[in-house]
């Protein structure tokens, strides 16, 4: 009887004891997170955090615009949110974002190492790179894209044969409506694996098309919840499936696409007659037997890659958002073809020449990517040693966000900021440059492709419009609508390509 009492009192004990235990440990992990994340004196202000997540659930899923547009109002033009457990600073307007590009410029060189990219691409590469890795990485791709851009095949006549195979399976859908998206863009990622892996490939070529699925696959999964919750609690995360576990599949699968193109070029290498980047990373590899640079394998792979998917993606949909404007603003399009046939004509190629006496159209594709706005938050950088902005305390490790978004449609800068409007870019007929459009950043770390973009936007979209009228499939309604990824994309739809001869 006694014994038994005495189990029951244990158990109890016991009972009461795990509760305890349970109890003490949920009020720890509270109050650690809590104080961790205390706010520093002089901070900038934002909207209260809850725990763990931060406001990742007041941000931006595709809905929530208007939520935040509150706060920039009630806590100005630098404010702080929480994306989980990482703390990060929105930089709105172009003065600010200026300053933050020129005067901050040394303390912000460094990219945030999310756990998904750290898992991903370590500190490999050139994109998500910093450090001695990403000046040695940026200065490399600099110099080769230079040096096989204007080598033995020119880099605008490689575009404008990639065009005409462009306009030749377009041209196979004789005026009925199709998806466009995959074609465009593998004819704009020739053009970087002309200069990457030295070779184009077919639009019918499975394999590739399949790359080009996984990678348009990652960049929209990377942003999707799952991921934000990896980037919280990595270690739970790890072992549950869902669009994280896609997204590292799909990474490893690309590696593996690129490794073996690294492989082919290993059998017949040649060092004193390098035919693309790889070929010439594999020379930069040997001046360095004792791995003091980061000319190593693993950033062979990831500077490829890199080069690959921030050359593919952005071009592309920038190039369907251009076409799809076309297809719902006729006149524009008119406008277009009009200053075709007058400067160019239909007999001939279109070629970069012929950009300066284009202003028209050139004002079109320059007002597509301010709309398309592709890379709305611009690409994170954080703050590597305590710095101030006007007069708020930016403490290192704080993540620095510009919100291009609001550049691109500030009511001060532009005369219609919510609609297409090639006048933006237009005075007296002439081309006019913007400053408030930053599509490509700016200063040390500003998008490293920029000229070879803006060559490919001009050829394939002239070439396209001197080619072909895009209309709406008859009874379907083109939307202007954005499926969220790392960049703004159209949401998947049908244009009609009416040749114009
Ligand atoms: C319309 C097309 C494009 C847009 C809108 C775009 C935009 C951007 C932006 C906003 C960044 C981040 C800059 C920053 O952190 O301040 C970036 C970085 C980068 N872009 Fe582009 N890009 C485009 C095309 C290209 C192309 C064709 C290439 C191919 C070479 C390329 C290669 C890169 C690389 C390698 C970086 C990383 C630079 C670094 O971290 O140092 N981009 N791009
Ligand atoms: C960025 O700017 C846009 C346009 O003003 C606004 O709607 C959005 O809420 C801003 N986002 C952040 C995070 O500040
Ligand atoms: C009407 C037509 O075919 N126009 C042009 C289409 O594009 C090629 C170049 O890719 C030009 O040579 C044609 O003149």
């Amino acid at each position: 009887m006694l014994s038994a009492m005495g189990s029951h009192v244990a158990s109890l004990w016991a009972w009461l004891h795990l509760w305890t235990l349970l109890l003490a440990a949920v009020t720890f992990l509270f109050l650690a997170d809590y104080l961790k994340n205390q706010r520093p004196k002089n901070f900038p202000p934002g909207p209260r955090r809850l725990p763990f997540v931060g406001n990742i659930f007041q941000l931006d899923m595709g809905k929530t615009h208007i939520a935040i547009q509150q706060f920039v109002k009630k806590y100005g033009n630098i404010l702080s949110l929480d994306l989980g457990n990482v703390t990060s600073v929105v930089v709105t307007g172009l003065p600010l974002i200026k300053k933050v590009f020129t005067h901050m410029e040394q303390d912000i060189l460094k990219r945030p190492v999310t756990p998904i990219q750290e898992r991903i691409s370590k500190n490999n590469g050139v994109l998500f790179s910093s450090g001695q890795t990403w000046k040695e990485q940026r200065r490399f791709a600099l110099m080769t894209l230079r040096n096989f851009g204007l080598g033995k095949k020119s880099l605008e006549q490689r575009i404008q044969e990639e065009a005409s195979h462009l306009v030749e399976v377009i041209k196979e859908k004789e005026g009925q409506p199709f998806n466009p998206h995959f074609s465009i863009n593998n004819a704009v990622s020739n053009i970087i694996c002309s200069i990457t892996f030295g070779e184009r490939f077919e639009y019918q070529d499975s394999r590739f098309q399949e790359m080009l699925r996984l990678l348009d696959e990652a960049m929209c999964l990377e942003a999707s919840m799952m991921c934000q919750i990896y980037n919280i609690f990595p270690w739970i995360m790890k072992y549950l499936p869902g669009s994280h576990q896609t997204v590292f599949r799909n990474w490893e699968k690309l590696k593996l696409f690129v490794s073996s193109m690294i492989d082919n070029h290993r059998k017949d290498w040649d060092p004193d007659d390098p035919r693309d980047f790889i070929d010439a990373f594999l020379t930069e590899m040997t001046k360095y037997p004792e791995k003091t640079t980061s000319f190593n394998e693993e950033n062979l792979i990831w500077t490829t890659l890199d080069l690959f998917l921030a050359g593919t993606e952005t071009t592309s949909t920038t190039l369907r958002w251009a076409l799809l404007y076309m297809a719902l603003y006729p006149d524009v399009q008119e406008k277009v073809q009009s200053e075709i046939d007058r400067v160019i004509g239909q007999m001939r190629q279109v070629s970069l020449a012929d950009r300066e006496s284009m202003p028209y159209t050139n004002a079109v594709i320059h007002e597509a990517q301010r709309m398309g706005n592709i890379v709305p938050f611009n690409v994170p950088r954080e703050v590597s040693k305590d710095t101030s902005l006007n007069g708020f305390h930016l403490p290192k490790g704080t993540i620095l966000i510009t919100n291009l978004t609001a550049l691109h449609s500030d009511p001060k800068e532009w005369a219609t900021p919510e609609s297409f409007n090639p006048e933006h870019f237009l005075e007296n007929g002439q081309f006019k440059k913007r400053e408030s459009f930053l599509p490509f950043s700016m200063g040390k770390r500003a998008c490293l492709g920029e000229q070879l973009a803006r060559s490919e936007l001009f050829i394939f979209f002239t070439t396209l419009l001197q080619n072909f009228t895009f209309k709406p499939p008859i009874n379907e309604k083109l939307s202007l609508k954005f499926r969220n990824g790392l960049t703004l994309t159209p949401v998947s739809h049908r244009l009609c390509a009416v040749p114009r001869l």
